[in-house]
């Protein structure tokens, strides 16, 4: 029996979302919440912004639907993960997404509402957070660690046996050589290449990446 399903949140990360979820087996969308009040009954990707959040909660018990989270996030991981705790402190479940362009080893290790998108991959050994997102394109190479809530930014590479903290957000195409630690809550800029550790909270960006207050 098809499982019926929430998007929570109706921007870009959502409509990519709606699109794997097209693809997979089994996944019934009943439509999204947005916190704008606006978009009450706007449809996106042909399906109908149904109320916001407080109306989700309100509305469906949490044995009667499963959640997406489609919030992205920019530079900081926060509403992604909130949005992510407010659901879990109710019961509720987040289903996993994972496009069927995207290549998994056997053993990769998936926490809940694991996001991988297309055309990513996903090698040997790893292991992947409650409500981490693996973007489009992104490479996470054998054994690597990727916390809870952490995005992996589109085409950005983990070389073999990096560890990326819990919350931390890798910029689009950045690059990360093998062994190394990104700190919780860190912020690796787009197109940067890590060549050593970079601690908790940090942001870097560059070639080779430094350390930068924003
Ligand atoms: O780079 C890529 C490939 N994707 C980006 C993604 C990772 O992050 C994308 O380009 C965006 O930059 C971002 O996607 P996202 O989060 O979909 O952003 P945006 O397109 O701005 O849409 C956010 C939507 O979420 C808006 O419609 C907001 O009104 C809504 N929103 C904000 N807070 C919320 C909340 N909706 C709900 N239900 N609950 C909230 O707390």
């Amino acid at each position: 029996m098809d499982r019926a399903v929430i998007v929570i949140g109706a921007g870009g990360h959502a409509r990519v979302l709606l699109d794997a979820l097209r693809q997979m087996d089994g996944m019934r969308v009943l439509g999204l919440t947005d916190a704008d009040a606006n978009r009450l009954g706007e449809t996106v990707s042909g399906l109908p912004i149904l109320g916001d959040d407080p109306w989700l909660l309100q509305a469906h018990a949490p044995d009667t639907v499963a959640l997406v989270n489609g919030l992205g996030s920019v530079r900081d991981t926060r509403l992604r993960r909130e949005v992510f705790e407010l659901f879990k402190a109710r019961d509720f479940r987040f289903e996993r997404v994972v496009h069927r362009s995207a290549v998994m080893a056997e053993d990769v290790r998936l926490g809940e509402g694991v996001q991988v998108m297309a055309g990513a991959v996903v090698q040997a050994g790893a292991a992947l957070g409650d409500n981490a997102l693996i973007n489009s394109g992104a490479v996470v190479d054998h054994d690597c660690r990727i916390g809870d809530h952490a995005h992996i930014g589109p085409g950005a590479t983990l070389s073999g046996n990096v560890i990326v903290g819990a919350g931390a957000h890798v910029g689009t195409g950045a690059c990360v050589i093998q062994g190394l630690r990104i700190g919780k809550d860190a912020l690796v800029g787009a197109g940067a290449v890590v060549v050593r550790d970079v601690p908790d909270g940090a942001v870097v960006m560059g070639v080779p990446a430094r350390r930068r207050d924003l």
